[in-house]
């Protein structure tokens, strides 16, 4: 055998041993490397007379070619090797059963907030929001409270720092008085106002922090104006909604008279389950009353000719009622061993 075809007999074999990259690499160092055998072959040309310097030289270059196409198949099979193994180890099994995802809730606040809507909207009141920091004027002044009442005391209520006329609103209440406002002014103009009917659900502040006084709370007060709205309507409106809302028919619902600022006359709303939970004693689930005049004057409404009755729910007790809860705080610390209950 001519001592090149045993040269690229032995850089096939070199080849084939070499296990990876590297021993590869090792390999075509000892054969076409500036030291190698092939170059020694190309170097030892400059002996040769030049009739035979060009026959070897075709020699030499088809042995050259022939490993490198040997090393370049070498190279290509060693890379679909590591492939192989590569696709091995980050096989998945996609028959294995899935890990199952959590669903979330409604949080049992939220649910009560939606269906005391929901119950609402059935008798045409729609839901409306507004800002949570309010104004001085909207929060207190136009609702019958002026310069010195006690509940503008700093004991009740979060100023922001370094303002005097901002504050977290400690009612829903500014809601009502800026409906009032934007209705009189949608209408501006026509000879009667249609009646307003609405409610307020939304997080309200108040200096204020033990089992069952949260700093944060819920309101959903409500409001109906209109020419000729009466105490009668209230009664019937509160009532009717209270027998849905705990779905029962066997549920008493007393009046009691009250103070607030800014109705009169007011009530306090009491429940008591005929034969029903808690001993049949009387609970108290809201206030109510008919608009005092001046806070419709402050709404822009002609307190002559129309009149209005407003309530104002809590509804994080009527979730406690509804469910069974003691402590109000459990509802606003996030924690999920309780909140997951409610799902
Ligand atoms: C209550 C009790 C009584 C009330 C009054 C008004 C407004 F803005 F129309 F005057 N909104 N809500 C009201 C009346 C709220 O909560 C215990």
């Amino acid at each position: 055998m001519d001592n090149l075809d045993q040269l690229v007999s032995d850089a096939r074999a070199a080849f084939a041993e070499a296990a990876d990259g590297t021993a590869l690499e090792q390999a075509k160092a000892r054969f076409l490397g500036k030291n190698g055998l092939i170059t020694g072959q190309l170097k030892a040309l400059a002996a040769l007379a030049p009739e035979r310097k060009r026959e070897r030289g075709a020699e030499v270059n088809t042995a050259k070619a022939a490993i490198e196409a040997a090393l370049a198949a070498r190279r290509e099979s060693l890379r679909e090797a590591e492939l192989a193994v590569q696709l091995k180890a980050d096989a998945l099994d996609v028959t294995l059963p899935g890990r199952g995802t959590v669903s979330g809730g409604l949080h049992p606040v939220s649910r009560t907030l939606e269906r005391i809507e929901r119950l609402f909207q059935s008798i045409g009141f729609v839901a409306v929001d507004g800002p949570e920091i309010e104004t001085d004027w909207h929060n207190f002044t136009a609702l019958n409270m002026p310069e010195n009442h006690p509940a503008r005391s700093m004991h009740d209520t979060f100023f922001l720092e370094g303002q005097q006329n901002a504050l977290l609103r400690t009612h829903t209440s500014p809601v009502q008085i800026r409906a009032m406002l934007a209705h009189v002014e949608r209408y501006r103009g026509s000879d009667s106002l249609p009646d307003l009917r609405i409610i307020a659900p939304g997080r309200v502040y108040r200096v204020d922090s033990d089992a069952t006084h949260s700093p944060m709370f819920h309101q959903v007060e409500g409001l109906w104006v209109g020419e000729g709205v009466s105490f009668a309507d209230l009664k019937g409106v509160v009532a009717d909604f209270l027998r849905r809302f705990f779905e029962t028919e066997d549920l008493q619902v007393r009046f009691r008279p009250s103070f607030f600022p800014f109705t009169e006359p007011s009530a306090e709303i009491d429940v008591a389950f005929v034969g029903g939970g808690l001993d049949g004693r009387w609970l108290e689930v809201a206030g109510c009353g008919m608009v005092h005049p001046n806070v419709l004057r402050f709404g822009g409404i002609d307190s002559e000719r129309y009149t209005g009755f407003a309530f104002g729910f809590g509804p994080d007790r009527l979730t406690m009622l509804r469910y069974g809860v003691d402590d109000l705080r459990l509802f606003f610390e996030g924690d999920l061993r309780f909140l997951s209950q409610f799902r």
